[in-house]
């Protein structure tokens, strides 16, 4: 007969093997790693996002976009980051689980400035000593290089900058802290592939990498068309046929990625065009971009909240083989991804043992969820999470 104090010793030891089947369930799932825009708190009326609309338990990690740099050092870009800054990481209070990053760079930054300070050590080096207290001061657990994009002559020395605040990062951390990460967004174009990165090195530094698996179809290419289609379409021939999700994620496992790291993109926004005749199948004749959204005001482009509203009205069609839908309403095109593209782009991932999902942007799906009806707060980015943790 087991005294008490052995049998609830027992019942300790059960309950431990217990809780460490619950920690091995967390960690072995999937990241959702989500942007969130600065630039977003200004879109008008129901377009305006902060941070504290972001549901803590919504992504594993969050990156906050995007920083400057200025003097060498990374520093605040809007006259309210700080306050943001505050209230995005306070959502780490009700999920101590909950990673957020910096992201630093971005399109209006430019990829000169980031040539500049890359290739020179002095600037380099003002520039890594920078970021850790910068990131530790504001409560971030890890910093994201948005350069976009690095060119030919930017390759060898984008791979010492990731080589060196890595080293920094390792060098910085104290008992009790946990170490920065370190995360870098990549292009999903070939050509940017090519000519800017050097994978197989910078993939040995880095946490992770998000692979922004989108934007391959714009005005350039004159027709209608996905801009996020998973796989190739009938009619991409030539240089065209690189142009899609599935060749992105093999070529850069090809390059040498760990799959284990790789993050793949999935966007909350659509492409827009404006058609130049009757015929709306892909591959129509265009005359420009869509016309701009109502909250984003941008020629082309559309949040999925307002494709939502585009949605009433619209004929929408599935892309056979490519995996994704479009609408058409008048002389405009939409290519965008909904509930069941990005399930799909889900389960492709996991065919591939990717390290999880990237969503560009939190504040461009219904945050509100009082556009795209059934009353759900981020239901892109909630399908994408629900297709991550299913069996
Ligand atoms: C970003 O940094 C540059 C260089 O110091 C500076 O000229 C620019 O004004 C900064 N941008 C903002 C929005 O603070
Ligand atoms: C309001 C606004 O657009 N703020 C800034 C957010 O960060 C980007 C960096 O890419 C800046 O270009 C924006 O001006």
């Amino acid at each position: 007969m087991p005294s008490s104090a052995e049998a609830r010793m027992g019942v300790r030891v059960a309950l431990a093997g217990f809780a460490v089947l619950m920690l091995l369930q967390c960690c072995s799932s999937y990241k959702l790693v989500c942007y969130y825009t600065n630039w977003s708190q200004y879109r008008e009326g129901d377009g305006s996002c902060f941070p504290d609309a972001i549901d803590h338990f919504l992504c594993t990690h969050i990156i906050y976009s995007f920083a400057n740099i200025s003097n060498n050092e990374i520093d605040t870009w809007e006259w309210n980051d700080v306050t943001l800054y505050g209230t995005l990481n306070a959502l780490k209070t009700r999920n101590p689980n909950l990673k957020t990053l910096l992201s630093v760079g971005g399109w209006n930054f430019g990829s000169q400035r980031f040539s500049r300070i890359a290739s020179n050590s002095q600037r380099r080096r003002a520039f890594v000593k920078s970021v850790a207290p910068f990131l530790r001061a504001h409560g971030f657990d890890g910093l994201d290089l948005a350069w976009l994009y690095p060119g030919p002559r930017d390759k060898q020395h984008l791979t010492t900058l990731i080589k060196e605040l890595k080293a920094e990062f390792t060098k910085e951390v104290q008992p009790g802290t946990e170490k920065l990460l370190l995360s870098l967004a990549v292009s999903a174009g070939k050509v940017a592939l090519d000519s800017g990165y050097d994978i197989a090195q910078i993939s040995q530094h880095l946490d992770f990498i998000s692979l922004m698996t989108y934007d391959f179809h714009g005005v350039w290419r004159q027709t209608a068309g996905h801009h996020s289609p998973l796989f190739r379409g009938q009619k991409d021939t030539g240089s065209d046929r690189f142009s899609n999700v599935d060749y992105a994620v093999g070529y850069m496992l090809r390059l040498g990625a760990p799959a284990s790291k790789l993050v793949m993109g999935i966007p909350t926004f659509g492409k827009s065009f404006t058609l130049a005749s009757s015929e709306t199948r892909v591959g129509a004749p265009i005359s420009g971009p869509g016309l701009p959204g109502r909250f984003t005001k941008e020629e082309g482009t559309l949040a999925y909240y307002e494709i939502c509203d585009f949605l009433k009205g619209a004929a929408i069609q599935r892309i056979l083989g490519q995996q994704v839908p479009y609408a058409t309403k008048g002389n405009q095109w939409v290519g965008y991804d909904d509930q069941e593209s990005v399930k799909n782009k889900v389960q492709y991932l996991k065919s591939k043992q990717l390290a999880g999902a990237m969503v560009w942007a939190l504040d461009l799906d219904d945050f509100r969820g009082s556009f795209c009806g059934q009353n759900l707060r981020f239901p892109l980015t909630n399908a994408i999470k629900e297709a991550l943790a299913a069996a």
